[in-house]
């Protein structure tokens, strides 16, 4: 029996129950005869995307008719991970819809479980821009995403008794419900061909070859307002006209096509290997295919929204749009503009120049040499001509600009330069080009952009003090708190009399005042154990490891990479082990139960990450089997780090560690969701870190290790062979090598941590130096686990000092420090 007509904005729960029946039987792809959890997740997801739908075509419409200074967030990476719980929580539907679906027996939480995460992006980076997105739209900001829709997101990381494997991560297979292909939405991309001098002597980039960028939008809705902004994926395409129908007729099947397959690499994957040159030069064409298409979508939008003027008052353009470069990865939208102005809107230098430089700003996500984007010279000769005629002209007048008006600078001017070409292969440093043509450069942290201020970027501080800003990051208080955690929230809720916290996380210091309360803690106690229990569940079908919810959850996820110090947590974990083999049986009674969860994904060329992975994973088999140790201590390597992963492991989540080298980590942001979770963190002075123990206090905070300002000096005194090393360190390491963790061959790793010097070698990161602190400072986490009262109360505390990392106060702090914008409300 067909249903009633549906009403896409229907609040009772028949109602909605029936647009899902409605949608089950005529918009999936699914045979209406089976209503399982899988059908019923694209049925749910489809009758909450036609609100979403609604909403964002509101916003579209209110934004074309206000006409406001708008901002494009340009980014390569977004990891949204799933969407159906955030948007029924941001739109206020959650009961509705779990009543509805409670009509076909089904739960909601249950239904949510079945969506694929869209992880278009790496780490940290990727989901700053996705919580972002949130902050922009539930602030009422006109502003957008850029990105790239790739067909594999990030892969799928399998753990086998050999370590990580890589699999392709196939979340387009029965497609996804949260995007909307814009057919109307296109335009021309080009790459290589030349530069032709018209006679006037104006130029034109002309030839090579030519794909389509199409749109597909993913509505992000604000939360509790009907604000709901795009985030603008743009997919590869060849034209009709590439396709040789006289070849394929022919039988040449292959070759007629291969300007489609040629297309269609662009968006295939994140982040393609760039071992070899043609992943760099694919690579290059996904960021430039990004910048092309969306300053051209951006530049239509600019001329759609001012109709029936014949030349545009360009010098009104930063007025009306900024533009936001998430890292050095977008940053050929720099010449890209300039182009579409000079070439295409007949603009002379000057102008484009002024325009370009009071429309875009740059953020720097870290300091890392090797991640600091080089390109060649000559494959920019090649793929793009026009541009690096342009790089060379600002580069140029950059020269020019420091002869004329800073002599004293002179001597710098090799390493301040946009061009580098001493080397035996000339490159563009795209960090150099990003600080010379932006209005303003930020860090993402107050140590990071002091870092960034005093040496990456110094000597260009004192051409342009004001420039350079901090926006310490943040994350969104929706998925990392509200919805992931809804027993904690409902407590906090509860004893702050308001649930305004959730858009005024500040509020949560209200809840200092309770921290020594018995009845809170007791609330909290129950909280966090359901929490811990509903992990234990997870982690028991992941790996078959049973955890015991009384130890002490020690969480360490991020991706895997030296300078994160994974290998001091390992270290340290043995070094525990070991001692609980020397004790008597009444000797372990005495010590507090741990269960260690270390998570992430190694780059797949990474060899040494890939090894850490290993050896966690080999420690986590013996200790976990070992029958006189395994009450006290359990190791797991939680596979496939993810975002929804970590929506179960932060809430129950007890201690966590963020361990970087001092000075490395730029921010991090997942040490503010622990924090913001209740959970204490134990680490070094770096990134946010700082900042967190200022908030919270620094007797919540289990501190170590080396200060950034310590290090190059404990390099150069390593270097010396001033280094002793602490026992505990040595017994350590002598245990992997006795063999007790299996007969992989963990010398190289170990390597790495010996020797006098060297990137890789020398114990470039300090993991022997900050050892025996880190072994101390844990030694305070299990006097103060002990201790219930004293442990609650520090759990209390640090939720209630996490108000300030809200992407809500970072993004406005964008709003008004960088773009300029206001916001503007959808009626
Ligand atoms: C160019 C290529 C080698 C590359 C380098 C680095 C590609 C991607 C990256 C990712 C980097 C830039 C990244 O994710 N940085 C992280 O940004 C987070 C958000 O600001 C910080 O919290 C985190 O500390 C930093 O490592």
């Amino acid at each position: 029996k067909l249903p009633a007509v549906a009403n896409p904005l229907a609040e009772k729960p028949d109602e909605i129950a029936s647009n899902i029946n409605y949608h089950a039987q005529y918009s999936t792809h699914f045979t209406p005869f089976k209503f399982e959890p899988e059908q019923a997740y694209f049925a749910t997801a489809e009758s909450v995307r036609d609100r979403l739908i609604r909403q964002w075509n509101e916003t579209f419409l209110h934004f074309h008719e206000a006409d406001p200074k708008q901002t494009y967030y340009l980014s390569m990476e977004y990891l949204q991970g799933r969407a159906l719980t955030n948007a029924v929580g941001n739109l206020n539907i959650q009961e509705a819809y779990a009543d509805a679906l409670r009509k076909f027996g089904l739960k909601l939480e249950e239904i949510a479980e079945q969506e694929k995460d869209a992880a278009l992006g790496n780490g940290g980076l990727g989901r700053l821009a996705s919580c972002f997105l949130d902050s922009m739209a539930t602030l009422n900001l006109p502003a957008w995403g850029y990105g790239l829709r790739y067909r594999y997101g990030l892969f799928k990381q399998i753990i086998t008794k050999e370590g990580q494997e890589e699999l392709a991560e196939d979340w387009l297979e029965k497609f996804s419900p949260w995007e909307v292909a814009r057919h109307d939405i296109s335009y021309p991309v080009r790459f290589f061909g030349h530069v032709q001098v018209n006679p006037n002597g104006s130029r034109k980039w002309v030839g090579g070859e030519v794909v389509r960028a199409l749109a597909y939008d993913v509505p992000i809705p604000g939360y509790q307002t009907k604000n709901t902004i795009s985030l603008r994926l743009w997919e590869a395409k060849a034209s009709a006209e590439d396709f040789n129908l006289f070849s394929f007729n022919d039988g040449q099947h292959e070759s007629a096509s291969v300007l489609h397959s040629r297309a269609q690499q662009i968006c295939a994957v994140l982040y393609p290997g760039d071992a070899t040159e043609d992943g760099k030069l694919l690579r290059l064409k996904q960021q430039f295919f990004l910048c092309s298409a969306s300053l051209q979508d951006i530049i239509f939008r600019f001329k759609e929204r001012r109709p029936g003027k014949e030349s545009w008052a360009w010098s009104e353009f930063p007025s009306k749009v900024a533009v936001q470069l998430n890292d050095t990865h977008p940053t050929l939208a720099i010449p890209e503009l300039m182009r579409l102005l000079m070439d295409d809107e007949g603009l002379g230098w000057d102008e484009a120049w002024d325009v370009t430089t009071r429309t875009i700003a740059y953020t720097n996500h870290t300091v890392l040499p090797e991640a600091l984007e080089k390109w060649s010279q000559p494959v920019m000769w090649k793929l793009l001509p026009r541009h690096m005629e342009i790089i060379e002209e600002i580069d140029k007048r950059f020269i020019a600009f420091i002869s004329a008006t800073r002599l004293d600078l002179e001597s710098k001017l090799p390493a301040m330069r946009i061009m580098d070409n001493n080397l035996q292969k000339p490159v563009i440093r795209m960090a150099n080009l990003c600080v010379v043509s932006s209005h303003a450069v930020n860090g993402v942290a107050q140590l990071h952009s002091d870092i960034l201020k005093s040496e990456l970027f110094a000597d260009y501080v004192s051409i342009w003090p004001e420039k350079f800003q901090n926006k310490t990051n943040g994350i969104t208080p929706r998925r990392w708190l509200r919805f992931c955690s809804p027993e904690l929230s409902k407590l906090i809720t509860k004893w702050l009399k308001t649930d305004k916290w959730v858009t005024n996380l500040d509020l949560l210091a209200g809840l200092r005042q309770f921290a020594d309360n018995e009845e809170l803690q007791a609330e909290w106690l129950s909280a966090k154990r359901a929490n811990k229990q509903r992990l234990a569940q997870y982690i028991l079908q992941v790996t078959g490891v049973s955890i015991d919810p009384d130890s002490l959850f020690d969480i360490q996820v991020k991706r895997i990479h030296e300078y994160k110090r994974q290998l001091l947590n390992i270290l340290g974990v043995i070094y525990r082990y070991k001692k609980l083999k020397e004790m008597r049986p009444e000797e372990r009674e005495k010590t507090t139960p741990r269960t260690v969860m270390i998570g992430g994904k190694a780059f797949a060329t990474y060899t040494n990450a890939k090894r850490i992975v290993r050896l966690v994973n080999d420690v986590g088999v013996v200790v976990n089997t070992d029958p006189e140790v395994n009450n006290y201590l359990k190791v797991v390597f939680v596979p496939n780090y993810n975002v929804s992963v970590a929506e179960v492991l932060i809430p129950g989540s007890e201690l966590s560690q963020h361990i970087s080298t001092a000075g490395m980590e730029a921010s991090g942001t997942s040490n503010m969701k622990f924090a913001l979770n209740g959970c204490l963190i134990i680490g070094t002075l770096d990134g946010a870190n700082v900042e967190i123990r200022e908030e919270i206090g620094q007797e919540n905070f289990f501190l170590f290790g080396a200060t950034a300002e310590d290090v190059p000096r404990l390099r150069k005194e390593r270097e010396n062979g001033l280094f002793k090393p602490d026992p505990r360190f040595e017994d350590a390491k002598k245990f992997i090598r006795s063999g007790v963790f299996g007969s992989y061959d963990y010398n190289p790793l170990l390597e790495s941590l010996e020797g006098n010097s060297g990137y890789g070698r020398g114990d470039y990161f300090l993991v022997g130096h900050d050892f025996p602190a880190y072994m101390d400072a844990q030694e305070r986490v299990d006097a103060a686990y002990r201790d219930r009262k004293r442990w609650l109360k520090m759990s209390i505390l640090s939720t209630a000092g996490s108000g300030k990392f809200s992407s809500d106060r970072t993004i406005a702090q964008y709003a008004k420090e960088i773009w300029n914008i206001e916001e503007c409300r959808v009626p």
